[in-house]
């Protein structure tokens, strides 16, 4: 199975992806999501110039070598450019292992453990009124796992108290059914995350997501010891040994990776099986950033481990209207009845691009907001 062709594509039906599509000699196509939210064009070249031409002449049905190529051979490992391109030909060459196999992902992967995926979705607001309407529209769908940020992440800057009053508020008015998740997107010093997962306590969080930075991992041993509130972390891993000591010391109760981020399929599926035996879940990342060939891969690996928590939900026809669905056909879908994600069971990820409705929708420089404290000095977004 020579690859013949490497190729990336950018397109914007909505927001910026960066796709990886590889075709082989006899004529098959395999899609991988090396989407790096604010920095696609530094992926996009290091896949043009430095990626692609390697790839070409390789033999696609031997994954775990091109993973090991392109992240030891080439002395430069991990980082959020590299292992944001090695995610996205990692994506593709199981698409593609599955298409020449004629099965799903997610059978090469060990076969189905469950049914579905159960998802969380995203109702935070500024205000209690306004999370509890939007969680109580997703009960209506189905879905009974909700992130309900107060305010944070675009609107106010972290505020401990309004955070602690605020979800504690919500937990009242939904009352003890549904599992709440707040994000901190690592903005609290140690000190103010002791105080937001123990004021949270009676609040029963299903999980706190990154309440601290991800640079200095010892700081979640101090946090651990402090509360109860169970902990989840991993959107910023660009390396898949950074989880070690979190998982190692069960220091998080769940692995949050994003498989564009961390060394796609074949990363995130060792370090769900590490995991495994230290009792950790996963909660893979799915945020709208990841392109919807991201989301059927985190998918496909969902229901293949005997691990999994519960998966992030972007239902990107609600967010970007029907642009996606004129460049990707195909892919993961909820099933209201159960609040769960399932992809189809068709060869390789069960996703295609359309390439030509793709070059339509250009790219546009974008990224996050540039966030500061009140007084000037930088903050983490
Ligand atoms: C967030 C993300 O979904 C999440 O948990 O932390 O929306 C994050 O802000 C983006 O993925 C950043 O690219
Ligand atoms: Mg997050």
């Amino acid at each position: 199975m020579e690859i013949r062709h490497a190729d990336v594509l950018l397109t914007r039906p909505g927001r910026n992806y960066v796709l990886v599509r590889l075709e082989t000699a006899d004529g098959l196509v395999g899609w991988g999501d090396a989407t790096l939210n604010g920095r696609e064009k530094a992926v996009e070249a290091a896949l043009d110039h430095h990626i692609c031409p390697e790839l070409e002449g390789r033999d696609a049905s031997r994954v775990e070598d091109v993973w090991q190529y392109l992240f030891r051979g080439t002395y430069w490992r991990g980082g959020p450019v590299l292992n944001s391109a090695l995610s996205g030909v990692d994506m593709a060459l199981w698409d593609l292992k599955g298409k020449a196999a004629g099965v799903p992902v997610h059978d090469l992967l060990g076969g189905r453990t469950r049914e579905y995926a159960t998802v969380y979705t995203h109702c935070g607001a500024e205000t209690v009124d306004d999370i509890v309407d939007s969680a109580e529209a997703a009960l209506d769908r189905g879905i009974d796992h909700l992130r309900v940020n107060v305010g944070d992440p675009s609107g106010q800057y972290l505020n401990v108290d309004r955070v602690v009053d605020g979800v504690s508020e919500v937990r009242d008015r939904l009352g003890p059914a549904p599992e709440l998740i707040v994000d901190v997107h690592g903005r609290a010093s140690p000190r103010e995350a002791r105080r937001i997962a123990t004021g949270l306590e009676p609040a029963d969080l299903f999980f706190l997501e990154d309440p601290l930075r991800p640079e200095n991992k010892d700081a979640f041993r101090e946090l651990r010891q402090a509360t109860t509130t169970p902990l989840a972390m991993g959107e910023l891993f660009t390396n898949p040994w950074e989880m070690r000591p979190l998982v190692e010391e069960r220091l998080v109760d769940f692995l949050r990776v994003d498989l564009a981020h961390v060394g796609g399929i074949t990363a995130a599926k060792k370090l769900a099986t590490v995991a495994e035996h230290h009792y950790v879940e996963t909660a893979f990342h799915g945020p709208p950033d990841l392109s919807p060939v991201g989301q059927a891969a985190s998918v496909h690996v969902d229901r293949s481990i005997p691990n999994f928590g519960v998966q992030e939900y972007t239902d990107y026809t609600e967010v970007y209207g029907d642009a996606v669905a004129d460049v990707f056909q195909g892919g993961a879908t909820l099933d209201e009845s159960v609040g769960g994600l399932d992809v189809p069971d068709e060869p390789g990820l069960g996703i295609e691009v359309d390439r030509a409705a793709a070059r339509e929708y250009d790219y546009e420089r974008s990224h996050l907001p540039t966030v500061r404290h009140d007084d000037g000095s930088v903050a983490d977004w």
